[in-house]
């Protein structure tokens, strides 16, 4: 992996009172109401599609992480990547953040981070959680939609494009943003026509080793759409004309039910988390035109045209965000992880572009629910809490970044 160029000096002080005025001059978030919010928790409960899970069906969390420190050192700078001799390494990066949902690193090695409410925060180098924050989104957050994924542009420090998956009135869409100082100003939508919902909202954006925009939706609930090759939901996507207005999106996979995370091994092999009903999360290996099943099959059934999980999970997890361990020297180098809701754990799983290796659950039960995982600039691993969103048990602090530096391997 490339190594990100050295850190300027942040531009965007003087940019931080425009925020606040741009919010009083009617910058608004639209809220859920909470009868909206009891219907749409109705509407889930009663169709059994709730992924994402609640409390009410969760036994009580495990006490607080003992292993945690406020604030970790400086990133390092040497050329390693972090490592530790003895266990994984865990610490609290920055607290008090509300259902955040996605976190992606710039060049200069601060990151955005999205929250489902309609905001975009910065984390800074030093780990200082900006207060103010850098964007709010106007989002229609209702049940699991709202302002989701996060991407940036690999061209970045030419142009400071960054991207956002977002659900509006009409429906889920992908914008395009620009970075001016610490402030992040919307250019275009550049795709729109997916269908939202209370559930089943996809909403993780990456951008591929081809260089095009990938998009990952959901079924939103109405399970005809997967198999509909005229419909954008239950499907990946990918981007080409990401820069300019926009272009028709080409369908890279369909069959889907509803991922939220995904990423490429070494080998540039595609691999997806993808929700099952009330069994059958799965991992797939995503090959261009294939069909992964829902909702005429799941889990491991292939045939007829359908391409079986290479992984499937019969308890519930609820995975979500997904990232390879690109960097070397940890005994997890190469291996696939992915952040879960109801299963309360990050997963590790060792694929080879057949089938599975080593599976294992890692911090069950210590963070409560992870709603992703990516890999810093620094070789170390960064994970959000989702417990802040009506689903979880918030602990003191959360949500949360929490930075993992994984074992020397
Ligand atoms: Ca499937």
């Amino acid at each position: 992996m490339a190594r990100p160029p050295r850190a300027r000096a942040a531009s965007g002080e003087l940019f931080t009172p425009l925020i606040g005025l741009a919010t009083l001059l009617g910058v608004s978030l639209r809220r859920p109401t909470l009868l909206a919010t009891l219907a749409a928790a109705g509407l889930m409960a009663g169709c059994g599609g709730d992924d994402e899970g609640g409390e009410s069906e969760r036994a009580a969390p495990a006490p607080a992480p003992a292993q945690t420190t406020e604030r970790p050192p400086p990133a390092n700078r040497a050329d390693e990547p972090l490592r530790t001799d003895g266990e994984a390494e865990l610490q609290t990066v920055a607290t008090n953040l509300e259902a955040p949902w996605e976190i992606a690193f710039l060049p200069d090695r601060r990151a955005l981070i999205t929250e489902r409410p309609g905001r975009v925060r910065l984390l800074e180098r030093d780990g200082t959680l900006r207060a103010e924050p850098v964007a709010e989104v106007d989002v229609s957050a209702v049940g699991e939609s709202g302002l989701l994924g996060l991407a940036v542009d690999p061209k970045f420090a030419d142009n400071r494009l960054v991207y956002l998956y977002r659900t509006v009135d009409s429906g889920n869409e992908v914008a395009r943003y620009r970075l001016e100082g610490a402030r992040l100003t919307e250019q275009a939508t550049i795709l729109d026509g997916i269908e939202a919902g209370a559930i089943h909202d996809g909403g993780r954006i990456h951008f591929g080793p081809d260089g095009l925009l990938y998009v990952a939706t959901g079924e939103a609930g109405n399970t005809s759409l997967s198999q509909d090759p005229d419909s954008l939901n239950g499907k990946i996507l990918r981007l080409r004309d990401f820069r300019g207005e926009g272009s028709e999106p080409e369908i890279v996979s369909l069959g889907h039910r509803n991922v939220q995370g995904f990423d490429w091994d070494a080998q540039d092999r595609l691999y997806a988390t993808e929700f099952g009903p009330d069994s059958d999360d799965e991992v797939n290996l995503i090959r261009k035109d294939s069909n992964y099943g829902w909702p005429e099959a799941q889990g491991k059934e292939g045939g007829d045209g359908f391409e079986p999980a290479v992984v499937n999970y019969e308890d519930v997890i609820a995975p979500s965000g997904a990232t390879f361990v690109s960097m070397p020297g940890s005994a997890w180098s190469g291996d696939f992880l992915f952040a879960n809701l109801v299963g309360e754990q990050l997963r590790r799983v060792e694929l080879d572009g057949t089938g599975a290796g080593a599976d294992e659950a890692l911090f069950e039960g210590e963070l409560g629910r992870l709603r992703t995982v990516v890999e810093g600039p620094d070789g170390a691993l960064y994970a959000l809490t989702n417990n802040t969103d009506g689903r979880g048990s918030p602990r003191e602090g959360d949500d949360r970044v929490v930075r993992i530096i994984p074992p020397a391997g």
